[in-house]
């Protein structure tokens, strides 16, 4: 093992892109306290955005860090009236007390799983209520400038910031440019005054453009005493907003329409391309964040991104943070139509919704190893020339395995129709997490699932608590490879799967073919089976090869598919092989000369 490590660490250190690996003096204090793993890697300012392992949280769920934080604004405090309230710790649709203290305070737990960026929620300041349920989750934004004050306030995230950096940690926000919390009504579905929505709920039918034309159109309201709830001002001009209806979340509505009544911000006029430019351009100004993951970006024309995308790169440069980075949320699971916002909308990279449906369709339903194949066979969409922001090519898509919205891939095994054991949900939680880990791609780990956290479903059902629940549809869930329940704490650096990932990422930052090699199928079957890649990473004249042989299915498999010279140098396998056999569900990495 230990000969092993030391080859490894040679081999990383040969093929480094990142040649002045200086540790920083911050980074060797770090190092004597037995957590850091982020302080021995290049310095955050300089490494690739391949070079992350990311971890995405919801702040109010992770850990509760200030208690006098916990009914948001204060009392006396008449401005953000609107942003106090909705603490209800044991409803899973309000918030749970949460915030960037606790989140600072656990930056060892994250540091020593080997975790190098942190993706946060939206952390702006939020309308605490609407209809029945709270802003816990962060997307219903009213303040564009300052800080939820349930997390904390702008001090509170420059020094989260700080910290984190001290580790060598990134720290990525969640960014909304579609909507803003829901603060327009329309006369025609909530009355006169518009407050007849918390009775009737969204009723309000998507009208097209079409119908506009005819003069069928809603008469938007702001209810009175609202006028002024947003900020920047010029959001609370009704004009900046579509006002056309909820999205029925298909053609011309999948734009223009309101999510449930969230009011759909008028992306298509200058005024707002500017305004919102201008908001996260000051964002990043007061907080110098590493980069954004942006919300709702197929919800939003195209031509907006053509604007945004160039122009907060750009900003984020000029500011010094030279590897800025952003990747937006594309909700599609073809990756022709997630190129097109690279592409077409020059965004740096999208989260890889094709990769995740991949994982479910081979892990979870036992479809052939060929749909992996299928989905890599799809990279070329990726590649671009547009070297003014970035090079986007497959290598820099966000592999995730389940998210806060789709739920869990516990949850996804756990529902199957085929009724897997434990140990079989185990084993192949983890096999999905060394493809999120080792395929092309940046890996994503969802908060929770290194505690084996399941879950009943997606949304509210998938957003459970790290620090001790009072949730009793969390607390009943039976978590993998572990005898505790959601009831108590669950920062366990014992847990299999936590320290299963911090091996995956001790391995993703010792082979740089891993980060940045190009990837190449060499087998895959229409069965469950072996599926085998092989990455290539040169650099300085060095070439790095290795082969990863994956075995999807419930029986070993022979290495033969392969081919003998593929199969020298083992750098790590999950489980035991005997001579030319791969065991059921597991991994195996070669490195060959
Ligand atoms: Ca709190
Ligand atoms: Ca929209
Ligand atoms: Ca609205
Ligand atoms: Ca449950």
């Amino acid at each position: 093992m230990k000969k092993f490590v030391q080859s490894a660490i040679f081999i990383a250190a040969a093929f480094s892109v990142l040649s002045s690996v200086n540790v920083s003096a911050q980074g060797d204090a770090l190092q004597a306290d037995g957590t850091a793993k982020a302080a021995k890697l290049a310095p955050y300012q300089q490494r690739d955005f391949q070079d992350e392992v990311f971890y995405f949280v919801l702040p109010d769920r992770f850990y509760n860090g200030d208690e006098s934080n916990d009914l948001g604004a204060a009392a006396n405090d008449k401005k953000r009236a609107i942003s106090r309230g909705g603490l209800d710790k044991s409803h899973k649709g309000m918030y749970h007390g949460g915030d960037l203290a606790g989140l600072t305070e656990k930056l060892p737990y994250l540091d020593n799983m080997g975790i190098t960026a942190i993706w946060l929620t939206p952390v702006l300041r939020n309308q605490a209520m609407q209809a029945d349920t709270s802003g816990y989750h962060g997307y219903w934004i009213l303040d564009f400038t300052e800080i939820d004050p349930h997390l904390g306030s702008n001090a509170d995230l420059k020094h989260f910031i700080d910290q984190a950096h001290k580790r060598n940690i990134k720290v990525f926000f969640d960014i909304i440019t579609n909507h803003t919390a829901d603060v327009i009504k329309y006369k025609e579905c909530h009355g006169d005054d518009g407050l007849g929505w918390i009775v009737k709920g969204n009723d309000c039918p998507f009208k097209s453009l079409a119908q506009l034309a005819k003069g069928d159109t809603y008469t938007p309201l702001i209810p009175q005493g609202d006028e002024n709830l947003k900020t920047p001002a010029w959001l609370n001009d009704i004009d900046v907003y579509h006002n056309q209806g909820d999205s029925n979340w298909v053609g011309e509505s999948s734009i223009r329409g309101d999510f449930a009544g969230l009011d759909d911000v008028d992306t298509n006029s200058d005024k707002v391309v500017d305004g919102m430019i201008d908001i996260y351009k000051a964002i990043i100004d007061e907080f110098k964040p590493d980069g954004f993951r942006i919300d709702t970006v197929k919800h939003v024309n195209m031509e907006f991104w053509q604007a945004f995308s160039p122009a907060l790169m750009t900003h984020a440069k000029a500011q010094g943070i030279d590897n800025f980075f952003m990747y937006g949320e594309v909700y599609s699971f073809e990756p022709e139509f997630l190129s097109r916002y690279t592409k077409q909308g020059k965004l740096p990279s999208v989260l890889d919704f094709a990769f995740q449906q991949a994982m479910q369709h081979s892990l979870v339903d036992q479809k052939g190893t060929d749909v992996l194949a299928k989905l890599f066979a799809q990279d070329h969409f990726y590649r671009t020339a547009h070297t003014d922001i970035s090079n986007t090519d497959a290598n820099q898509l966000v592999n995730f395995t389940g998210n806060h919205d789709m739920g869990r891939f516990a949850y996804l095994l756990k529902q199957s129709k085929h009724n897997y054991s434990e140990a079989e949900q185990i084993q192949r939680n983890l096999l999905a997490n060394a493809m999120m880990y080792f395929s092309r791609g940046v890996p994503v780990v969802y908060y929770g699932d290194e505690q084996g956290f399941v879950g009943d479903g997606g949304d509210q059902a998938s957003r459970q608590d790290m620090m001790p629940s009072q949730v009793a549809s969390y607390n009943d869930d039976d978590l993998l490879a572990t005898d505790k329940t959601t009831a108590v704490d669950n920062f366990d650096t014992n847990h299999l799967f936590y320290q299963t990932f911090s091996k995956y990422a001790e391995l993703y930052q010792q082979y740089p073919a891993l980060r940045f090699g190009q990837q190449r199928t060499l087998y895959s079957q229409n069965t469950p089976g072996i599926f085998a890649i092989q990455r290539t990473y040169t650099s300085q004249g060095k070439t790095q090869k290795l082969v990863l042989v994956f075995n999807t299915a419930n029986k070993a498999q022979s290495l033969d598919v392969i081919g003998n010279k593929q199969k020298v140098g083992l750098v790590y396998e999950s489980a035991e092989n005997k001579k030319d056999y791969i065991e059921p569900l597991s991994f195996a990495i070669y490195q060959v000369n």
